[in-house]
């Protein structure tokens, strides 16, 4: 009988992740618990960017190229918003707004998160359960330098990640979503995604009950840096602006400390790593194969550490 995972995600590495294991687990016996801090309001919509890129990984109708958004969009919404005056910093295709706007009314309706999230992967058929971290707002924002405190997404996307981010400060109530802590007091693994940990996995962590829930447990993370370098994002001038650690593997597996179990890095960084079960392998996901093989040889690694 396959074992019971729990992934812990954010992010485009996050969701191809996803997408390698539940090539491997039977839905049945994955979830996936998606970071919510970078979600947000615009347009008057609610945009959970983490939960939308997963969904749309899994279902298989993601842009593949930049990771998030659909395949073959249309922005015609977009280009009239953009006559009309309103702000088109953040593209939202024609498609990915039937999303926003389903779940936006759902929202309004009085469902939660959790089960607007259940019901557009259930139409997506998508298999794994996609659990948001929290059915409640808890938005990551980023303490800057020149620029003081920035909401994620205008600092991200409108800002570029430009102004140094030198903190990071996750708000909200701190509450998980139901199932959260359950799915991992019952797992028998737990991954952590090759996402960012500032802003994907530790807005995850945080939550109450969370790390308690993981207490004893294995726990499995496959670095975010290859070779000196983050795949996408913000990561590896975060490594240096946040904690003054190094642009490594093992930095980041310094980062998580003790709640590891063991680290997976790209082959050739393993020297990077202090301590702890490390397993060197090809950790770039370019195409599909590449996100199944990586998963099935992490959970064999994981296995053999239960
Ligand atoms: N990222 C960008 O860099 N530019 C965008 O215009 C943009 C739009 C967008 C729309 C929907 C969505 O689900 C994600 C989108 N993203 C965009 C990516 C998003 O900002 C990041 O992927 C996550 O927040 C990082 O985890």
């Amino acid at each position: 009988m396959s074992p019971r995972v729990v992934l812990l995600s954010g992010g485009v590495g996050g969701a191809r992740f996803a997408h390698g294991l539940a090539r491997v687990v039977p839905a049945e016996r994955l979830t996936i618990v998606v970071n919510t801090g970078d979600d947000f309001t615009h347009w008057g919509l609610r945009i959970c960017p983490d939960l939308d890129t997963v969904m749309y990984t899994l279902a298989g109708v993601a842009d593949a190229a930049q990771g998030w958004g659909v395949a073959g969009e249309s922005f015609a919404t977009h280009e009239q918003i953009q006559r009309l005056g309103g702000e088109t910093w953040f593209r939202l295709g024609d498609r990915d707004l039937a999303t926003h706007l389903l779940r936006t009314e759902s929202l309004a309706g009085g469902e939660t998160l959790s089960q607007v999230t259940a019901r557009l992967a259930e139409a997506l058929e998508v298999g794994p359960r996609l659990l948001p971290m929290s059915d409640a707002p808890q938005p990551t924002r980023v303490v800057t330098d020149a620029d003081g405190v920035l909401d994620f997404q205008p600092w991200l996307v409108r800002r570029r990640a430009e102004p140094l981010a030198r903190a990071l400060l996750y708000g909200g109530d701190g509450s998980s979503a139901p199932g959260v802590c359950e799915a991992l007091l019952h797992a028998d693994l737990v991954l952590l995604a090759p996402s960012n940990p500032y802003v994907s996995i530790d807005p995850i962590l945080r939550l109450n009950g969370v790390r308690d829930a993981l207490s004893g447990k294995v726990v499995v993370g496959v670095s975010p840096i290859v070779g000196g370098r983050a795949v996408k994002g913000p990561l590896a001038t975060m490594l240096g602006s946040v904690e003054g650690r190094a642009v490594t593997a093992g930095a980041v597996a310094s980062h998580y400390g003790d709640l590891l179990s063991g680290w997976v890095v790209e082959r050739g960084d393993e020297a990077t790593v202090e301590g702890g079960a490390v397993m060197g392998t090809e950790t770039i996901m370019g195409r599909e194969d590449d996100r199944r093989r990586l998963a099935d040889e992490t959970l064999k690694f994981a296995e053999g550490l239960q």
